[in-house]
């Protein structure tokens, strides 16, 4: 299948990050992207194609105007504060705490604008995300025009960014940009699979009340994983979008049948929906020696995954999320594309 690689992803380059309130060295880097780009030419998996700019708008459908002006100026205003390196947010408004007026300060602003600490700002962070969106929007428009499937390879990631929060290490969410476009050009129903190690919270929220847009989830129980405040199995949308939220959670530690039992049951859903469009958040940090996560799966199980998806039969956008395993997440994602595409690969 094509893959849609966002060669603006490097500029998004933190050195490091606050895992449990410590500064340790970042695990989302640029060597990822890198490292599955060169997987994917010694696959010789398909053509690699820069992405086109649909502009702000799309993102826009998605995330608030004065979030995303925000983001844009932000590493810009925390240099100009004499901020030094990357920026991070220290104080959020939590419970009684008003976030209906957006204050002067850059500090309160950071924290208006994001979910947790561990999701370093950098210089290049606006222009590498905002080129992941329209990489997500450039592989919509080949599965649109009539290609089985594409893959977009980008980085940071996406889903738990919310309409006006950064987390997670995302900024803009590129799968839900990509859900509103396709329905903005004209499809009734989108289905969004995320297998992401963890639960897409800013996905999930993005269409919680809407039933245009049905997410299914699977991923490390809440009550122990990141992002710990949502991803429970009770959460199945409200309103037009009551039904159309599908959560998952499985413990730490999960055996890959497990895993497997809950893809058949999210994937039985989706069929009960009969979506127009299926949308993959695909995270591998899934995988049995991913430094950040606690599943099992490897690359039989990858390979597996890729043919389950596309024997569904849906015209297929697989966007790229988590992986920490740096080295190692190349030959996992290329396990995937190789199962869509019904390549049998090399297990191991
Ligand atoms: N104290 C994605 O895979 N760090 N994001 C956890 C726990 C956040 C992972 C810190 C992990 C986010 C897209
Ligand atoms: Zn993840």
């Amino acid at each position: 299948m094509k893959t849609v690689y966002n060669d603006r992803h490097g500029l998004h380059a933190a050195t490091h990050e606050f895992f449990r309130g410590q500064l340790v060295p970042a695990f989302e880097i640029p060597a990822r992207a890198d490292y599955v780009l060169k997987a994917l030419k010694d696959a010789a998996l398909g053509e690699v194609l820069a992405p086109t700019d649909h502009g702000l708008a799309p993102l826009e459908r998605v995330h608030a105007s004065a979030y995303l002006r925000f983001v844009q100026g932000a590493h810009a205003e925390w240099l100009a504060l004499g901020g030094q390196g990357d920026a991070f947010p220290a104080v959020w408004p939590v419970r009684s705490l008003r976030s209906d007026v957006e204050p002067k300060s850059f500090a309160a602003r950071m924290g208006l604008y994001s979910m947790d600490s561990g999701t370093p700002l950098t210089s290049g962070s606006w222009q590498a995300a905002y080129w992941g969106a329209q990489a997500g929007l450039s592989g919509l428009d080949l599965v649109l025009a009539g290609e089985r499937a594409a893959y977009v390879l980008t980085r940071p990631p996406g889903h738990h960014a919310g309409a006006d929060f950064f987390g997670g290490y995302c900024f803009v969410n590129n799968a839900a940009v990509a859900a509103q476009a396709a329905l903005d050009r004209g499809l009734a129903r989108v289905a969004i699979l995320d297998v992401d190690y963890h639960h897409g919270n800013g996905t999930q929220a993005i269409f919680y009340e809407r039933g245009d847009v049905f997410y299914a989830s699977i991923h490390g129980d809440p009550q122990t994983e990141y992002p710990f405040f949502l991803g429970h199995a009770d959460e199945r949308g409200v309103g037009a979008g009551a039904g159309c939220n599908a959560n998952y959670p499985l413990p730490a530690g999960a055996s890959n049948d497990e895993w497997f039992a809950a893809l058949d049951a999210a994937l039985a859903r989706l069929r009960a929906y009969a979506p127009e469009l299926l949308i993959v958040s695909l995270g591998v940090d899934t995988y049995g020696g991913d430094p950040i996560s606690h599943f099992k799966l490897d690359r039989r199980e990858f390979n597996r995954m890729g043919q389950l998806l596309a024997a569904q039969g849906w015209p297929t956008l697989l966007l790229q999320e988590g992986g920490y395993a740096t080295e190692a997440i190349g030959l996992n994602v290329v396990a995937v594309l190789q199962g869509f595409d019904n390549i049998e690969g090399q297990q191991g």
